[in-house]
């Protein structure tokens, strides 16, 4: 059978009214409302921020942060990508039946509960890195529109009795990872594929939640981050090829 991207739901433009009664709406509301603002922060006026991957329109910036001996290094990430909407970009990064196209740390991905259009918890497992145990996180994902043409996808850590955490072979790990993204084209234009550009702006800290070397720690986040970001921008930019822009 084949599914037509036009049914699936793109990202509402404004809050479904099934999240806003959902007891993790507040939640919710505040970290997305602070990533966001966060997110289109420069790097140059904070000190500490250190740049270390740089290619084409991508930069990288890491802090160096530890706590208890254990790597909580915040990142932040700037991108720029021709010819599809900040939209389009969140409808992928949001969306579960993308995801195994493009995340390739997952090992599983299940939906603990859909909550709305615009929101979902998922439990994710991630493929172990030798010599640390597996990792798994419990998350909420939400994915809202903001003023100027920005879509921004929020995920968090969140909890649930029915998926305790440590209890297996994994160990939770916890993250906050925004994705925004703002569409810009020239002023008195009609935006089109050949005319729009979107900034990128992904921040993400993730928390290993139990010992994990902190130099193969360093080094799989200095892979492991440029790699997803190349990847998933490519695979947007591949996905919309061809088909009308979603503003
Ligand atoms: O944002 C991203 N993806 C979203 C959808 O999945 C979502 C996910 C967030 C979880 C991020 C944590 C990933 C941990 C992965 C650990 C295993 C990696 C295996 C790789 C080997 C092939 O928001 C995109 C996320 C891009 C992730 C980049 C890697 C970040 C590494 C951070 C360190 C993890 C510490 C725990 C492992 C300890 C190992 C020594």
């Amino acid at each position: 059978v084949e599914v037509t991207r036009d049914e699936v739901e793109l990202p509402p433009p404004s809050i479904d009214n099934r999240l806003t009664v959902h007891s993790l709406w507040p939640e919710i509301d505040r970290i997305s409302t602070e990533q966001l603002q966060a997110a289109f922060e420069g790097v140059g006026g904070q000190i500490g921020w250190q740049l270390f991957a740089e290619e084409g329109d991508m930069r990288m910036y890491r802090r160096e942060v530890e706590v208890d001996g254990m790597v909580m290094d915040p990142l932040k990430a700037m991108h720029k990508v021709r010819g599809v909407s900040a939209r389009e970009m969140c409808h992928y990064f949001f969306n579960p039946q993308y995801r195994y196209e493009w995340e390739t740390t997952l090992e599983t991905m299940n939906i603990v509960e859909a909550i709305s259009s615009d929101a979902i918890v998922f439990h994710q497992t991630f493929k172990r890195i030798w010599p640390a145990s597996q990792r798994d996180a419990l998350f909420w994902s939400h994915v809202r529109a903001a003023p100027q043409h920005t879509y921004v996808v929020t995920n968090h850590s969140t909890t649930n009795d029915e998926y305790p955490s440590n209890t297996g072979a994994c160990i939770r790990l916890f993250v906050t990872v925004c994705l925004a993204c703002r569409t810009q084209w020239p002023a008195g234009e009609t935006p089109s594929r050949d005319n729009i550009s979107t900034s990128i702006a992904y921040c993400s800290t993730v928390n290993p939640g139990g010992w994990a070397p902190a130099g193969v720690l360093r080094a799989v986040y200095k892979r492991e981050y440029p790699k997803f970001l190349k990847r998933f921008t490519n695979y947007v930019v591949e996905q919309c090829r061809g088909k009308p822009l979603v503003m």
